[in-house]
C-alpha cells in the first residue's frame, strides 16, 4: 500500500498503482505513461484509473474496466473482485471486467477502497495474471458547509484599544477534500458588527475596527460567517456568534455628585468625630474606580477626610474640636481623585475635581462657667447676720446668655443673693468654726438643667488680731475683665 502512495505523491497524480510483485517490473515503463492513458504492458493487467464521485444519485455506475491484455474475448477469462466492499458496494462483470458502484459513496466517510483482483481462464481453472490488488477513490463534491468548532467563543479586548487590535483568532474546518478544487476552501466575513470590527478574510482573525468605550456598551456579539469555495456560486457556510466583551481601562476621573455639600457640626463633637460623608462616582470598574479625598482649603486645619474603601465615599471627620462661641462656620473645599492613575492614560480626564463644604458648627447648651475654680473668702468673727462675705461668679457662655441664679445647699450659716453675693445668716464664731466648706451652685434660668458648683471656702478670721492686709475684693476686679478660658484663676491669684 506505501508504494502505490508514495507514487501518487511523486506524481502528483491520484493514480493508483498495482502493487504486486511484477508492479516492480513495470515500474519505469508506466511511469513514462501519460496521464488518464491506458496503461499497458506486455503482458498482464490493464485498467483505467478507478474514480466513483460521491453522493451519486443513480443506484448502479459504472467506474471502470479492469482486464488482463491476454483476454482475447472468447469469454472463457471470468473476472473477480476481492476485498472489503466486493460483492456489496462494488461489483464486477465476470465477462466484461466492468466495474460498477452499487451505493451512493460518502468521501467524507470512506475516501478510497483497496480491492483486489482475480482473473481465471475457465479452461483451465488456472489464474491467467497475478492476483493484484487497486484502489477505487471517491471524488470530492461540496457537500460539507463550514463549521465552528469551539463555539461558544468568547473574548475579551481593553475598551479604547486602537484599530487592528487583534482580539481573537475563529476558525471553522470544512470535511470536504482540501486537495479537491476549493470545496474546503474557506472565506470569512462578518454578518453583524461590522461597526466595530473586522474579520481577516482567509484567517478568521478579528481585529478592533473602531474604538469603543466600556462605559458606552461593555460587550458586543458579532456573528462571523465561513464560507466555502472562497464564496463563490455553490458554497456553503456556516455562522458563529462570538461574545466580546471589553474590559476597563482608566479612562474616568471621579466627580462629585454635588458641587457642595453642606454638613453641620457640634461643638460638643470631639476629635476624630465623623461628621458626613461626601460621595463622588467614577464610571471605571474595579481598581479603576477607587479613589482619594482630600481636603484642599482649609486654614483653620480643623478638618481631615479620608476615603471608606469600602463605599468609596469620602468621611469628613473632626480633625480637632470647633467652637461655636469662636467659628461657627467653615468653608472648604475638598477634592477627589483616581487613586490609580498610569502613565499612559494621562491623555483621559484623570485629573482631580473638587467641591465646596459649607461646615455649619451647633451650638450646645453648656452649663455656666464660674470665674475661678474656687473661692477663698475670709470673714471676721461676730459679723452681724446679713454681712458681705464675698462674691461668686458664674456666666452662661451660649449664644442665649442665660442669667443665671446661685444657691447654696444644706447650710444654715451662709446664703447667696442672685447676684452671686454671699452673706451670712448666723453669728460666725471662730471658737466653734474656723472653716467653712461650701457648694455653691449657679443654674441657668433659661434651661434649670444647665447646672455647675463651684467649693468656696470661708475662713472666719479672730476678731482680736490685727486687720488683714489684702483685700477682700481683689479677685473680683482682676477676673471682671478676663476672657473665657484664659488660665484665670492664676492670673488672678498670683
Ligand atoms: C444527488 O441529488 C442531490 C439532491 O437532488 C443533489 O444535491 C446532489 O448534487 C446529487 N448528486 C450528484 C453527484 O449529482
Ligand atoms: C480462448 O482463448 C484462450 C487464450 O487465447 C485459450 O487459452 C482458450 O483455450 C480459448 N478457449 C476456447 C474455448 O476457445
Ligand atoms: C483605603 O485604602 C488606602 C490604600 O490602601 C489606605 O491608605 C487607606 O488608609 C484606606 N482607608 C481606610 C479608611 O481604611
Ligand atoms: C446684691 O444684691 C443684694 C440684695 O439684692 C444687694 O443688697 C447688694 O447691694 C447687691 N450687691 C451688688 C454688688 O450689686
Ligand atoms: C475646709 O477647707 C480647708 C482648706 O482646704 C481645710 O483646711 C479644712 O480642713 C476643710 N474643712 C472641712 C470641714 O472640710
Ligand atoms: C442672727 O443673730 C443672732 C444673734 O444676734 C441670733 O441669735 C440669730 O437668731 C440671728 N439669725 C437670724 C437668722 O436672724
Amino acid at each position: 500500500m506505501d508504494c502505490y502512495i508514495f507514487l501518487s505523491f511523486i506524481l502528483g497524480i491520484p493514480l493508483l498503482w498495482p502493487c504486486h510483485k511484477a508492479a516492480e517490473n513495470y515500474k519505469t515503463e508506466k511511469v513514462k505513461q501519460p496521464v488518464g492513458s491506458h496503461l499497458r504492458v506486455k503482458r498482464g493487467w490493464v485498467w483505467n484509473h478507478f474514480f466513483v464521485p460521491e453522493e451519486m444519485n443513480t443506484t448502479r455506475h459504472l467506474i471502470g474496466r479492469l482486464r488482463s491484455d491476454l483476454d482475447n474475448g472468447n469469454n472463457s477469462f471470468q473476472y473477480k473482485l476481492l476485498g472489503a466492499g466486493a460483492g456489496n458496494i462494488f461489483d464486477i462483470d465476470d465477462n466484461t471486467g466492468d466495474i460498477y458502484a452499487n451505493q451512493k459513496l460518502d468521501r467524507e466517510e470512506q475516501s478510497l477502497y483497496i480491492l483486489r483482483a482475480q482473473v481465471i481462464d475457465t479452461t483451465t481453472g488456472r489464474a491467467v495474471e497475478p492476483e493484484s490488488e487497486f484502489v477505487i477513490r471517491v471524488l470530492d463534491i461540496n457537500d460539507n458547509e463550514p463549521k465552528f468548532l469551539d463555539e461558544p467563543y468568547e473574548a475579551m479586548v481593553p475598551e479604547m484599544s486602537p484599530e487592528g487590535t487583534f482580539v481573537i483568532q475563529v476558525t471553522a474546518s470544512d470535511a470536504d477534500d482540501p486537495a479537491s478544487g476549493n470545496n474546503a476552501r474557506l472565506l470569512y466575513s462578518l454578518l453583524q458588527g461590522q461597526a466595530y470590527f473586522s474579520v481577516e478574510p482567509t484567517t478568521g482573525i478579528i481585529r478592533v475596527s473602531s474604538k469603543m468605550d466600556r462605559e458606552l456598551q461593555d460587550e458586543y456579539w458579532i456573528i462571523i460567517q465561513a464560507k466555502d469555495m472562497i464564496g463563490q456560486h455553490g458554497a456553503l457556510s456556516g455562522t458563529a456568534s462570538v461574545l466580546i466583551k471589553l474590559s476597563d481601562i482608566n479612562d474616568n476621573k471621579p466627580i462629585f455628585k454635588d458641587s457642595f455639600y453642606r454638613l453641620t457640626v457640634s461643638e460638643s463633637a470631639p476629635a476624630g468625630k465623623t461628621i458626613g460623608k461626601i460621595t463622588a462616582y467614577d464610571n471605571d470598574i474595579g481598581e479603576n474606580a477607587e479613589m482619594d479625598y482630600l481636603i484642599e482649603d482649609d486654614d483653620s486645619q480643623t478638618f481631615d477626610i479620608i476615603t471608606d474603601n469600602e463605599t468609596q465615599e469620602g468621611i469628613v471627620t473632626l480633625k480637632k474640636e470647633v467652637d461655636f462661641e469662636q467659628q461657627s462656620h467653615y468653608s472648604i473645599r475638598a477634592k477627589v481623585r483616581n487613586r490609580h492613575v498610569e502613565e499612559d492614560l494621562r491623555n483621559y480626564h484623570v485629573e482631580a475635581s473638587s467641591t465646596f463644604i459649607k461646615v455649619q458648627v451647633e451650638d450646645v447648651d453648656e452649663p455656666p462657667v464660674f470665674l475661678f475654680p474656687y473661692y477663698v473668702f475670709q470673714v471676721f468673727e461676730g459679723n452681724p447676720n446679713g454681712s458681705f462675705i464675698g462674691i461668686v461668679s458664674a456666666i452662661d457662655l451660649d449664644q442665649r446668655k442665660s442669667p443665671i441664679r446661685y444657691s447654696i445647699t444644706r447650710s444654715k450659716v451662709f446664703s447667696v443673693h442672685d447676684n452671686g453675693t454671699v452673706i451670712n445668716t448666723d453669728q460666725l464664731d471662730r471658737e466653734i468654726s474656723a472653716w467653712y466648706n461650701l457648694s455653691v451652685t449657679a443654674t441657668e434660668r433659661d434651661n434649670v438643667q444647665q447646672i455647675s458648683s463651684v467649693p468656696v471656702y470661708v475662713q472666719v478670721l479672730d476678731i482680736n488680731d490685727h486687720a488683714p492686709e489684702f483685700s477682700q475684693y481683689y479677685e473680683t476686679y482682676v477676673c471682671e475683665n478676663a476672657e473665657y478660658g484664659q488660665d484665670l484663676y492664676f492670673s488672678c491669684w498670683l
